[in-house]
């Protein structure tokens, strides 16, 4: 039989069919954006990462030669979400996050990012966290949305999910109140400004990540505004002079080793993308976490 040309592989992120039983990593959309606080959208994200996966699944990666096809993953499917209410669907995404021992969650805004990181902390106790942004998402409420996608670490930090002198935020750049900003720093939290990275380079921003994670376990975060709206233009907050697409794939392989225990990456809004850059950005970023677990620990 011919092999299956690219795109009419099966819609599931690279394509997987492996059962949910034989996998050790599990990959689920979560389809949510009520935590959205500009343009809406990021509930069809999970879809959108799937179809533009499947440019992914057609070789080894050429930095270690692993091939994630062949790692014990399974994509899953979608988490159920309460339709309309925030509260119920973040105590939901709890609830089912709690049962993947490694998850990998396609957003979704970021707003999905506290349940999951409350059920990390139910498994792993408080974890380190890369995290990947435009923004710091710290603030104590979203325009007066108390847990809407820009405090999720906010509360992670005050809820003693994570470790905030292992937390580094990468690709910062938003504007902020300055209160916010101290907030961040006084908890001890690392802030490399996408400046940082265009000015001293991907290898030292990756070396200051490792410093700052150490040997215990690690969470990416990874939301895709962190990288400049040339690179990712389909997202809700889009903020100009991030990162290219290739200074935050070159930071995230220069991290193999680390001991990641889970991720997400949020804030795709296939509405606003085009030509599927922003979704197959977001693809990559779960692919080369792949990679990298297949490395080290997770
Ligand atoms: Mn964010």
């Amino acid at each position: 039989m011919a092999p299956t040309p690219t795109f009419a592989l099966p819609p599931t992120f690279l394509a997987l069919e492996r059962p949910a039983a034989d996998a050790t990593k599990h990959i689920y959309g979560v389809p949510f954006d009520l935590g959205t606080s500009n343009r809406a959208g990021a509930r069809f994200g999970p879809t959108a990462i799937r179809m533009a996966s499947r440019m992914l699944c057609d070789g080894h990666h050429p930095g270690n030669w692993v091939d994630p096809l062949v790692l014990a993953v399974a994509d899953a499917g979608d988490f159920t979400i309460a339709l309309g209410d925030l509260t119920e669907s973040l105590r939901l995404i709890e609830e089912q996050a709690r049962s993947v021992p490694h998850l990998i969650a396609l957003g979704g805004d970021h707003s999905i990012t506290l349940p999951i990181l409350r059920a990390v902390a139910a498994r792993h106790g408080p974890v380190g966290l890369l995290h990947f942004d435009a923004h710091v998402d710290t603030w104590p409420d979203s325009i007066g949305q108390r847990y809407g996608h820009g405090s999720p670490f906010y509360h992670a930090i005050n809820e003693g999910l994570i470790e905030p002198k292992r937390m580094v935020q990468i690709g910062i750049r938003s504007p902020m109140q300055r209160e916010v900003y101290e907030w961040t720093r006084s908890r001890g939290v690392t802030i490399v400004p996408a400046l940082s990275v265009h000015e001293e380079g991907v290898a030292a921003a990756a070396e200051r990540a490792r410093a700052v994670l150490g040997s215990g376990p690690v969470y990416l975060s990874f939301d895709i505004d962190a990288l400049d709206p040339a690179f990712a233009p389909g997202t809700g907050t889009p903020e100009v002079g991030g990162l290219a697409s290739w200074q935050a794939q070159a930071i995230l392989r220069r991290l193999a080793g680390l001991a990641f225990i889970g991720m997400d990456v949020v804030e795709v809004a296939p509405p606003y993308d085009v030509a599927e850059i922003t979704a197959l950005a977001a693809a990559t970023v779960v692919w080369e976490y792949l990679a990298l677990s297949a490395d080290g620990a997770g």
